[in-house]
């Protein structure tokens, strides 16, 4: 017989919150398609990737309920909102999504917390971490697509300036010494 490790509402909020995470990859997913369909098939291999990302953090809540005795529900995941206007606002979209998504972590947390469920607790705080990445990321994605496509004098040279120090190295050549 398996025994719960967690309360009744706390597995009922990781189930949500596991729905969720398949609802963020549905997100990921329609976005990814708009994007192919509309030639830009840079941003579109990113989302596609993000996609697999966030169906692993679904199944990752899914083996935690699991495995601390509890039975992970699979149900209807809602359909995402109508696609995105232009790359700007996909970007734009994502983030908030992530944003929202960081807000039900946070809940989570909180809960764990009250419960004094310290394993949750300390399962939940993978996730923090994981939204402060994801945020990051959308947000430079959401400033280099700012330097190539705003309409001021040199943007597009400020554009590549940056791909260059991205590969910048971290220390420099100097000259040595000369021995005499
Ligand atoms: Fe984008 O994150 Fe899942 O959690």
């Amino acid at each position: 017989m398996k025994t719960k490790r967690f309360s009744d509402a706390m597995e009922q909020a990781l189930n949500k919150q596991m729905t969720r995470e398949a609802f963020q990859a549905q997100v990921y997913l329609s976005y990814a398609s708009w994007a192919e369909v509309n030639s830009f098939s840079g941003i579109a291999n990113f989302l596609y990737k993000h996609m697999h990302e966030e169906r692993e953090h679904m199944f990752k809540i899914l083996k935690f309920i699991n495995d601390r005795g509890g039975e992970a529900k699979i149900e209807a995941i809602d359909a995402p909102a109508e696609n995105p206007k232009n790359i700007e606002d996909c970007l734009k979209k994502t983030l908030q999504h992530e944003i929202d998504n960081s807000q039900e972590i946070d809940k989570l947390v909180n809960q764990a917390f009250e419960e004094k469920d310290w394993a949750t607790f300390s399962f939940t705080q993978w996730f923090v971490k994981e939204q402060i990445e994801e945020e990051t990321l959308i947000n430079d994605l959401l400033d280099k697509y700012n330097l190539a496509s705003k309409q001021k004098d040199g943007n597009a040279n400020y554009y590549e300036l940056d791909k260059d120090l991205n590969k910048a190295p971290q220390s420099a050549e100097i000259p040595r010494e000369e021995e005499f």
